[in-house]
């Protein structure tokens, strides 16, 4: 589908009998149709003269061109979206009538679309942000969206808190900057006053917020839902997203460094993995659990700033997603695809999480003003699948309209009636209570879970989430926004505090902040919670950037390239020329990267074959000694032959510098070690050895 140079922008055209063409080409026309003798020039008196208003082909190109933009959304503006299905594996029909839950083998139609939250739409994708993961599931009995994130828990409890947080977060009004990130005052001040986010800061510390692509994120429906079976009882259900490749992220310093080399890293990997035939797969889970259930809990169920632990409530694994199609067209589907929260099938209904409750009227909201009118559900992305049968009609851009003379019900003529048996019914939950506008009671707690998402982390990970810190109020001007901020860090972890509190520079550690509700100190530490617990089971996915000179050994490279490709995993030749190397055995290497374009931050591990004379050159080139210094920096494999050594003395790593991440390649067995020592992923244990903040 990719290939296709051009398709009949019209459907109605009638086909091929209607088509102006001159031989093979089609003739190019106006918006109306109409054959256009001149792309090139304007209509103008004389050669020089003025143009003529009476150029109705210039007027409506330049038109159209005009209006090409509808308002990017306000939040989440950065995307990406693709296609693909749901498959159940595990029959629900014992908790939910949904149709699309009923029998294992079921297949469902989706479109997902992976965001970022804070930047515009034009910013780079690997910011340190949440991630967006809302998925379209075009069901039998209409679509439903489960709008979700890459992180279980939100910042804010109440909805009408949600414009101040993103207020807070996105550029400063006055200046306009900073863009796609959240180490500025406004962010801290904001979160620094708000202690129910301090959760939300623990995971938006941590490498979630980096992760190497979406295929190796996962997703979560994040509120409390129902599902309701088919006699009408409810069952509570949270949803996650687990991808089958596992968990994985970049390090901060790479993160900076991929989005100067490569803007688009997220959306070209996803589009890469499809077009090359390997769709990325999650599988989906759900902890279902009831009200003697929540009513036992620690914590609120409708809070969504808690997860409930997946030791205290198991995943039941009951279907899987995979994303198999790229989009025909960006704009068509990724820019107008709209999410609305409110969009529930039958079997699947809302609790009373107050932000659950928010967001069903803003999305629908949100989408009237980018989409323009009512009718966004007649563009094909947002079309359900199964019929669309009611009286309402007209409104901007109507385009999919009903025949015949009825359009009002009841009526005499004929046409869809409503169905209490088949049609969606509301959960019919007890209510009462006086109208208030309060936080509940039930809410207070904001540091517990903070503290055991923490303590559930392994080391490195700890500190990775303390160099965030670091680096984020670094970035904050005012020291008294710092202050505040490390003040809730007590009451999370004293060595967390103490450490951030130490990397800011300060005096000493703040004296904690009060908390509405003393912290539960002992909650069991959760191993899902950690990425490097759950890590890829293999190097399926990852990608080899192989860095070549001319006189490099030919035999060697097939072999590694054996090895890389038997392990699922994808290589880039990177060359000092894009044109390729001259191997060793004469044949010409075409290269897919310039040294200068291929930085090694773009890729899982790296391998550097050099003859002597092209280390030699190497040596003198800065993107070639960055290559090998970053990737030692960020702790990735480097294999190298032995001819590279002086290149790497060159790039500041010494023969003393090199531990257990360096695999030798001289023999055709050394790909296979190198391939194996990749799989184990990163060589944590270099970090300490690289970084200033492991050392104060
Ligand atoms: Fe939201 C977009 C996820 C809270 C209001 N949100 C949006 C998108 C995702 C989420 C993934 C992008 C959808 C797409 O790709 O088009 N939002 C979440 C999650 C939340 C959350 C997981 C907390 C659990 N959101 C939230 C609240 C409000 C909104 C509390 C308002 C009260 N969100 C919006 C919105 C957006 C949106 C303004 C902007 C663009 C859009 O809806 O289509 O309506």
């Amino acid at each position: 589908m990719t290939d296709e140079v051009y398709r009949d922008r019209n459907p109605g055209a009638g086909g091929e009998t209607h088509q102006i063409a001159e031989g093979d080409t089609p003739v190019l026309t106006t918006q109306q149709g109409v054959p256009v003798a001149d792309d090139q020039n304007t209509l103008r008196v004389g050669d020089r003269g003025p143009a003529l208003l009476e150029d109705f082909h210039f007027r409506e190109k330049i038109f159209h061109f005009d209006h090409e933009r509808i308002p990017e959304r306000v939040v989440h503006a950065r995307g990406f979206g693709v296609r693909g299905y749901f498959e159940t594996t595990d029959s629900l029909a014992d908790v939910t009538r949904a149709d699309l839950f009923q029998k294992a083998g079921e297949k469902t139609e989706v479109f997902v679309r992976f965001s970022t939250v804070a930047g515009n739409k034009g910013s780079f994708d690997l910011a340190r942000d949440v991630r967006g993961f809302a998925v379209k599931f075009y069901t039998k009995e209409g679509n439903w969206d489960l709008v979700g994130n890459n992180i279980p828990v939100f910042f804010i409890q109440d909805p009408i808190k949600f414009p101040d947080v993103v207020h807070a977060a996105k550029q400063e009004p006055d200046r306009g900057f900073p863009q796609a990130q959240t180490a500025h005052d406004n962010f801290w001040d904001f979160i620094s006053l708000s202690p129910e986010s301090m959760h939300m800061v623990m995971w938006i510390m941590s490498d979630r917020t980096i992760p190497r692509s979406f295929r190796f994120m996962e997703g979560f429906g994040v509120h409390t839902f129902r599902f309701v079976d088919a006699e009408g009882r409810s069952t509570f259900v949270k949803f996650h997203w687990k991808p089958k490749l596992g968990l994985q992220s970049v390090v901060w310093n790479e993160a900076v460094k991929i989005n100067g080399a490569d803007p688009d890293f997220h959306r070209r990997d996803l589009w890469d993995a499809i077009e090359m035939g390997a769709p990325p797969e999650w599988e989906l889970g759900v902890q279902l659990f009831d009200e003697a259930f929540a009513d036992s809990f620690e914590f609120d169920i409708l809070d969504s700033t808690k997860i409930i632990p997946e030791e205290q409530v198991p995943i039941r694994v009951v279907g899987r997603l995979v994303l198999d199609q790229t989009v025909d067209n960006f704009f068509a589907e990724t820019e107008q695809v709209a999410f609305c929260t409110q969009n529930v099938v039958p079997g699947i209904g809302f609790t009373n999480d107050p932000l659950l409750q928010g967001r069903n009227f803003s999305y629908l909201d949100t989408q009237l003003k980018r989409l323009g009118g009512p009718n966004f559900t007649h563009i094909p992305v947002n079309a359900p699948r199964c019929p669309v049968m009611n009286f309402q009609q007209d409104g901007h851009m109507a385009t999919t309209n009903p025949r015949g003379r009825v359009n009002y019900e009841p009526n005499s003529w004929g046409g869809p009636r409503e169905s209490p048996t088949r049609g969606y019914r509301h959960f019919p939950s007890h209510e009462a209570g006086d109208k208030r506008q309060i936080r509940p009671e039930s809410f207070a707690d904001h540091y517990s879970q903070a503290r055991q998402f923490y303590a559930s982390q392994t080391p490195i990970e700890q500190k990775h989430i303390a160099d965030a810190l670091v680096f984020e109020l670094s970035k904050c001007e005012r020291e008294d926004i710092r202050m505040r901020m490390v003040s809730h860090l007590p009451n999370i972890d004293a060595e967390l505090a103490a450490t951030v509190a130490a990397g800011l520079g300060l005096a000493k550690t703040p004296a904690a902040a009060k908390p509405a509700k003393p912290p539960i100190a002992d909650l069991p530490p959760s191993d899902p919670l950690s990425i490097l617990k759950n890590l890829p089971p293999s190097f399926e996915g990852r990608k080899v950037g192989i860095l070549i000179t001319d006189g490099a050994d030919g035999d060697l490279l097939a072999e590694l390239i054996a090895a890389v490709e038997g392990a699922g995993a994808t290589y880039e030749i990177i060359a000092p020329k894009v044109g390729g190397a001259r191997l060793s055995d004469g044949t010409l290497q075409p290269a897919k990267q310039k040294i200068d374009g291929g930085p090694s931050v773009l890729y899982d591990a790296v391998a550097v074959l050099a003859s002597a004379d092209g280390a030699a050159l190497l040596a003198v080139d800065k993107p070639a000694k960055d290559f090998v210094s970053d990737a030692f920096a960020h702790c990735k494999v480097i294999g190298h032959t032995a001819e590279a050594l002086p290149f790497f003395e060159k790039a500041g790593v010494a023969a003393e510098d090199m531990d257990a991440g360096f695999v030798a390649l001289a023999k055709a067995a050394d790909a296979t070690t190198f391939v194996a020592a990749c799989a184990k992923g990163r060589v944590w244990a270099r970090e300490l050895e690289v970084d200033l903040d492991a050392m104060s």
